[in-house]
């Protein structure tokens, strides 16, 4: 048992053992099956947990029920006080709650803590939510009625979570539900049970400290028998499950067939559309973490890169230069010079027309950049960029008095006392079209450059870690082979790596259409689909064709394609970027997706809706029976 090894001493911080009971209803006790929770990254075992049986659900059901009457009955903003010492007691074993993740999930330890601080992110909104939970109060139509909305706890809330956020997804639904006045029974991965009863046993110490009943956060780990069994359970007013798109759909009937409330976060089929305009740097640093990071193991991981066939690529960053700033009266003689200095030209820019952007009245301001190496004022001209960045400037390039004055300035640079800077401009640079397949080639580059840095997810130099499974890598084998027989090309990884654990290459297949099967299919591990589109409009309609509707993004740098993408003919997906990768969304914004994704919203915004039910209240004061439309019945 690696629990053994002195080098994993963070498992005992957190209180746990060789075996332990993966059952908590105010006391820990199971009788159900012992699991052993292997470790992705060498397949040896951590510990043992051992689970739930149909006795023991029934027992967390029941004590969660029990413990609901006096929890709904605390103040809200007193729950949320208790929901801040969770967070609180989750700053406290951060790091070794985040080991622990990298080690039994076997993401990268940054990534690892990035989960559990998204947790204590949850308790921090849930805390304010406790002060503010809101309740309306609308004008009623009748003289001395009030018309408001009241809204109360459900009760008893099932959550069932994946083994890919076996911390986070957790936190969004427990610390909500609490300050909402509900109890939870968790039933987590059960290839994730370490996890689980290490942030129990968090809680549990917070629960304990304030004189709480335990089962307000109750736990069952078990497998699809526990699953079932919380799902048809008239007690659990709300199941929250997050999985696959083939499971959460029976779920989604069972609950139904009871009219149980769910919330499904399920699959996804993510997308980056790379628009004409693009700014490719950005690009590629995002694509890099949205189709390799967590080793293509998040619900919103970038399945397929949608890339216009003209995309613009910007060569150089960082070009030094001169520059000189001045005024010129329009259609006359000499410019004034009122600034000169070192030109350190640091983020390219992609907008080609500076006379597009219009002048304050009859003088204008200039700029003018002579990069070094610069053959002409022509070539100069070539590469001047937008003005965007200087509200009332405009840049020109040189012609007249100011040219000679330009290339004077070239032969000889401005005295050194003369030289301001070096100033950082965003305008400049060089471009050129490239088009679909030297993006494909530079990502290609991108990928190779990380592959050195696959290993140990606890280790610091490592970026990804192993696939969570064997299964997760036979599904990998198998749709990479599929893609090769279908007339895919692997133009990066497509291997399973030879060493112990479960790692694989992060892998960009190009030349598979749009709407292949597989293409259409999520598969949970780093591929990445290349695929070209002519055009926006064709790039947002392949991005909603696939059964999800999850996450998406589009890398522009133009406001009216920012626009048509966020509007109504634009993604159809909950999650909806410009510029950002499809994954690694804050807990501030409701999170989930429509379609196949299950519809459901967890986290930030008004999901604290789906964890209450509300009513609507109508209070008459006035001593007279009034209907409403004002409608006479009898007398
Ligand atoms: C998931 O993969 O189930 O947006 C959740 C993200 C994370 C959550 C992912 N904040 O990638």
């Amino acid at each position: 048992f690696l629990i053994e090894d002195p080098k994993y001493s963070f498992l005992k911080e957190l209180g746990l053992d060789k075996k332990n009971v993966g059952v908590f209803n105010g006391k820990w006790q199971a009788n159900g099956q012992v699991i052993q929770s292997y470790s992705p990254a060498n397949g040896k075992i951590i510990a043992e947990v051992q689970a739930a049986s149909p006795a023991d659900y029934e027992a967390c059901a029941a004590a969660a029920q029990e413990a609901w009457h006096e929890w709904a009955e605390l103040p809200a903003p007193a729950r949320g006080e208790v929901v801040r010492q969770i967070g609180d007691a989750l700053r406290e074993k951060l790091q070794p709650l985040g080991q622990l993740v990298s080690l039994e999930m076997g993401k990268i330890l940054p990534e690892a803590i990035g989960e559990v601080v998204e947790y204590i992110h949850v308790c921090d909104l849930a805390l304010g939510l406790s002060r503010s939970l809101p309740g309306t109060i609308f004008p009623s139509e009748r003289p001395g009625h009030v018309l408001l909305e009241k809204w109360n706890p459900l009760g008893a809330v099932g959550i069932i979570t994946a083994f890919n956020f076996p911390v986070a997804v957790f936190g969004w639904n427990s610390a909500i539900a609490m300050v909402c006045g509900d109890v939870s029974v968790w039933k987590p991965s059960d290839t994730t049970p370490l996890i689980a009863v290490a942030v129990t046993k968090i809680v549990e110490g917070v629960l304990a400290k304030n004189n709480i009943p335990g089962a307000v956060a109750a736990l069952c780990v078990g497998g699809k028998d526990v699953g079932q069994q919380l799902v048809k359970d008239p007690r659990m007013k709300l199941v929250s499950f997050t999985g696959s798109t083939a499971v959460g759909q029976q779920v989604g009937v069972e609950v139904q067939k009871r009219f149980g409330r769910h919330l499904l976060e399920l699959g996804g089929n993510n997308a980056i559309i790379v628009n004409e305009d693009a700014n490719l740097d950005l690009l590629l640093s995002a694509a890099l973490f949205a189709c390799a990071g967590t080793a293509g193991q998040r619900c919103t991981t970038t399945r397929r890169l949608l890339l216009h066939k003209k995309v613009v690529y910007l060569i150089e960053t960082g070009i030094l230069g001169y520059y000189l700033m001045g005024t010129l009266e329009k259609g006359v003689g000499s410019p004034h010079i009122y600034q000169r200095g070192i030109a350190k030209i640091t983020a390219p820019y992609s907008h080609p027309a500076p006379d597009q952007h219009h002048l304050c009245d009859e003088r204008f301001v200039f700029i003018i950049c002579i990069c070094m190496g610069m053959r002409s004022l022509h070539q100069l001209r070539s590469v001047t960029g937008s003005p965007h960045y200087w509200r009332g400037c405009h840049a020109r390039t040189a012609s007249g008095p100011l040219a000679a004055r330009t290339l004077a300035m070239r032969r000889s640079p401005p005295p050194y006392s003369e030289i301001r800077g070096p100033r950082e401009f965003h305008s400049l640079s060089t471009r050129r079209r490239c088009g679909y397949s030297e993006v494909v080639s530079r990502l290609t580059k991108a990928f190779a450059g990380v592959v050195s840095k696959i290993g140990d997810p606890l280790l610091p130099e490592t970026l990804i870690g192993p696939l969570h499974t064997p299964a997760a890598m036979e599904a990998f084998k198998k749709t990479v082979a599929e893609a090769v027989k279908q007339g895919g090309k692997i133009e990066f990884g497509g291997k399973v790596i030879e060493r112990e654990g479960f790692f694989v290459e992060p892998t960009i297949i190009t030349g598979l259409s749009h709407d292949s099967p597989l293409v259409q299919t999520e598969c949970f591990a780093p591929i990445v689909y290349c695929i070209e589109i002519p055009d926006l409009k064709t790039g947002i309609a392949y991005n909603n064709e696939v059964e999800q509707g999850l996450s998406s993004s589009l890398f522009t740098e133009n406001l009216g394609d920012i626009f048509k993408w966020i509007g109504p003919h634009g993604s159809d997906c909950g999650i909806v970027n410009i510029n950002i990768p499809t994954n690694g969304a804050e807990v501030g914004g409701a999170f989930g997706g429509e379609k196949a994704t299950g519809g459901g919203r967890e986290c930030g915004s008004d999901s604290w809706k789906n964890y209450m039910r509300r009513s609507t209240v109508t209070i008459n004061y006035s001593g007279a029976i009034k209907l409403a439309q004002n409608i006479k019945f009898g007398d």
